[in-house]
């Protein structure tokens, strides 16, 4: 009997807007067809392969399950915003925005003009999660319905503290229509203090994703048009650590120095994890710092020489420090007109199954079903009438 094999890949360089959601672990596994086109159990090969597949990643950006504590999606779908604060800081003085969901699928803020902006500032109002994160946070949050004529500033706040007109302490990662110019900033009372900005015009046919991380004082703001979400804008990197933990949350306010205009923006796909990636390596930060003690080794280095890269060590669950510790170990079965693959369960991955007849083409299965086996986790298929099949597993990290 004789196999087909495909020789394993290097890991590759992910795009940014991939950022911590990396490709993912392929076990490969092949089956021939044999005798009467039946399946034989023991006539099964096993590789194991990276490849990034791009498609599977993005669609488990919007779509995979809320799997664990500290990592909440929001789309808006159910047209509330219930489990959020909002928040407008000139409520004390009369001030008052309006919040609504436009289609049911989406979150619209939009502060009225300020009651006193000399005294008081402009008007301002967001809106924030009650999670708190310690040390490390990762938002994303779509712009939609984007007015780029309304001069203002949009955007996503991190690690808030003591909210309020005049006391708010956080970090920015925010648009600026009047300067047309992303923003990295620190708030101290409300003041802005800048930490790095690059320039970009919104085009308001367009929607627009901002991504704002952040890991032990290390900062990092991605914005991206979700029309060619493969290629970043532009980036602000920085370093700060005066504020390490807080709720996060997203806000608007009109954007002229005590102005007296109005601000309206609407949001989408909110997303907050803690588990971050600001050197966008692929490889999570935390992980990083774990195994190797800093953040500044290569996705694509081999550190243990075991044959498999940092990156697929990473995504397999695997110590990139020991040799004899080998990601990609999977056991295959075909009983009852099933196939059955199983592999070694990796907390914050999200696993699917796709098939293949010819190891080029290869198509997401959603009807097979996931099974967790406590440390192994399976994913089983009917299978029937082909004379050749290919399965693997996809490991997305969450
Ligand atoms: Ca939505
Ligand atoms: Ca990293
Ligand atoms: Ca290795
Ligand atoms: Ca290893």
């Amino acid at each position: 009997m004789t196999y087909s094999a495909i020789p394993p890949t290097k890991g590759e360089v992910l795009p940014a807007f991939l950022v911590s959601k990396p490709p993912l672990l392929c076990l490969e596994l092949a089956r021939r067809w044999v005798d009467d086109r039946a399946w034989k159990d023991e006539s099964i090969l096993m590789m194991t392969r990276f490849q990034p597949l791009l498609c599977a990643a993005l669609l488990s950006a919007f779509l995979g399950p809320i799997v664990h504590g500290q990592i909440i999606v929001d789309d808006f779908n159910d047209g509330n915003d219930t489990g959020w604060t909002r928040s407008n800081p000139l409520a004390p003085f009369g001030g008052t925005a309006s919040y609504a969901f436009p289609n049911d699928n989406s979150y619209r803020i939009k502060p009225d003009p300020s009651p006193n902006p000399a005294a008081f500032g402009s008007g301002r109002a967001g809106s924030f999660r009650p999670e708190v994160y310690t040390n490390s946070f990762h938002i994303s949050v779509d712009l939609v319905a984007w007015d780029n004529f309304i001069p203002q500033d949009v955007g996503i706040l991190a690690f808030v503290n003591t909210p309020g007109a005049g006391t708010l302490n956080c970090y920015v990662f925010s648009y600026d229509v009047d300067s047309g110019s992303m923003f990295l900033s620190r708030l101290d009372n409300e003041v802005a203090i800048s930490m790095g900005s690059f320039d970009v015009d919104l085009d308001p046919t367009h929607d627009y994703r901002l991504i704002f991380q952040g890991f032990l004082g290390d900062m990092r703001g991605d914005l991206f048009d979700l029309t060619s979400p493969e290629f970043s804008l532009g980036a602000i990197f920085t370093r700060d650590t005066t504020y390490s933990s807080g709720p996060c949350g997203i806000f608007v306010a009109h954007g002229v120095a005590d102005g007296g205009g109005i601000a309206d923006a609407t949001f989408d796909n909110y997303r907050s994890s803690p588990n971050t990636d600001v050197d966008a390596d692929g490889m999570g930060d935390q992980w990083e710092l774990d195994h190797f003690g800093e953040l500044f080794f290569f996705e694509d280095e081999d550190n243990d020489g075991d044959g498999q890269t940092n990156l697929e060590e990473f995504i397999g669950g695997s110590d990139p420090t020991d040799p004899a510790s080998l990601s990609g170990l999977a056991e295959a079965s075909v009983t009852a007109g099933e196939m059955t693959l199983s592999f070694a369960l990796v907390a914050g991955r999200t696993y699917s199954l796709e098939t293949s007849t010819d190891l080029e083409t290869w198509s997401p299965q959603p009807a097979a079903v996931f099974a967790d086996n406590g440390a192994k986790g399976s994913l089983t298929l009917p299978t029937g009438g082909q004379s050749v099949l290919f399965g693997r597993v996809v490991a997305t990290v969450d």
